[in-house]
């Protein structure tokens, strides 16, 4: 079922989602109050982002995390930022970050959903003004309400999310997410401080022209990768890689295009992470009418078995990944 059409572009966020909320696969009032927590983180670290170099935020904290990754101060201040937002929104009873090896508990053990983030991915664009972006995925617990979340809620697998989406911190701060029936944009209007409806039914184009990777790796591609490029550059199709994972897709998301992060020697096992990078991009790929896998299966049918597992990931319009 498609997006509610009826609703006209230019419909604020919290419009949209009290005239969706009946066709959310779980018709509760929790979702849509998830969704306005993690829109209200957003628009705070779109005001981070937008002063970080007059605030002396940005470089790097000198703290790393589980990925072995200097910290930007931006990527701290974002965690903390929609880590408080979803504690203080009362609807999320854990989350699992791209910034902390453990799960986080809210101490919501009444809530029914969790949710995994990356809260700022790209971070290493923060310094050179490059589109960065943020990544979320939404599940419904498994755990019993009242209990303390488990991995198990984390470890459902992709297709079992609820929800997923990504901000866009770029030429204008956009929110785009699916529930399950299409994929919708929001524009950040920031005079109103209200996310605009601009994108009512975000469509993957079948074919593209555009191919993003750090070519810099090619020779540590499986040949099968390297052949798929190289047929790319003979058909003269565009290159573009911005280092920033949503820009990226974002960019092929609107004009048609593949991401591929293959096999590298650095990275045997692929460089993104599945639970909240790979899985949530991969559900509002297939429900834009795009495709995602890791070479060998859908990335939303990969079985997870640990919190922050990485993932090989081609993702974007489905003729071109189906050809990889
Ligand atoms: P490389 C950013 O660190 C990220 O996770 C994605 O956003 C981006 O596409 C990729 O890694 C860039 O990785 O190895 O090409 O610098």
């Amino acid at each position: 079922e498609r997006p509610d059409l009826a609703l006209p572009v230019g419909t604020t966020l919290d419009r949209y989602i009290l005239h969706r909320q009946s066709a959310f696969r779980y018709a509760t009032g929790e979702l849509s109050q998830l969704l306005r927590d993690i829109a209200l983180a957003s628009k705070i670290i779109h005001r981070e982002i937008n002063r970080a170099g007059l605030m002396d935020i940005t470089g790097s904290a000198g703290s790393g995390n589980i990925q072995g990754e200097t910290q930007q101060k931006l990527d701290v201040v974002a965690n903390i930022r929609f880590i408080r937002a979803l504690k203080n929104g009362g609807e999320v009873c854990a989350i699992i970050s791209e910034e902390d090896d453990d799960i986080i508990h809210t101490g919501n053990s009444q809530a029914k959903y969790v949710v995994a983030i990356d809260p700022l991915d790209g971070s290493s664009n923060i310094d050179v003004n490059v589109s960065i972006g943020t990544i979320f995925s939404i599940y419904r617990r498994v755990s019993p309400v009242g209990t303390e979340a488990t991995e198990a809620d984390f470890l459902q697998g992709g297709r079992q999310q609820i929800a997923a989406g990504y901000i866009l911190y770029g030429s204008s701060t956009l929110l785009v997410f699916t529930t399950g029936s299409g994929v919708s944009g929001f524009t950040y209007d920031i005079s109103l401080g209200e996310y605009i409806l601009s994108h009512a039914d975000l469509r993957q184009p079948e074919a593209g022209f555009i191919f993003s990777c750090n070519d810099g790796n090619v020779d540590d591609y499986p040949v099968s990768v390297q052949r798929y490029l190289f047929r790319c550059k003979q058909q003269r199709l565009t290159g573009r890689y911005i280092g920033s994972l949503v820009a990226d897709f974002h960019r092929n998301l609107i004009k048609g295009g593949i991401y591929l992060y293959p096999p590298t020697l650095k990275a045997p096992a692929g460089k993104l992470r599945l639970l909240y990078e790979c899985y949530p991009m991969a559900f509002i790929a297939e429900q834009a009418g795009g495709k995602a896998t890791n070479g060998l299966q859908p990335i939303l049918d990969i079985v997870p078995v640990s919190l922050h597992q990485r993932s090989v990931l081609y993702i974007g319009s489905r003729t071109m990944v189906e050809e990889v």
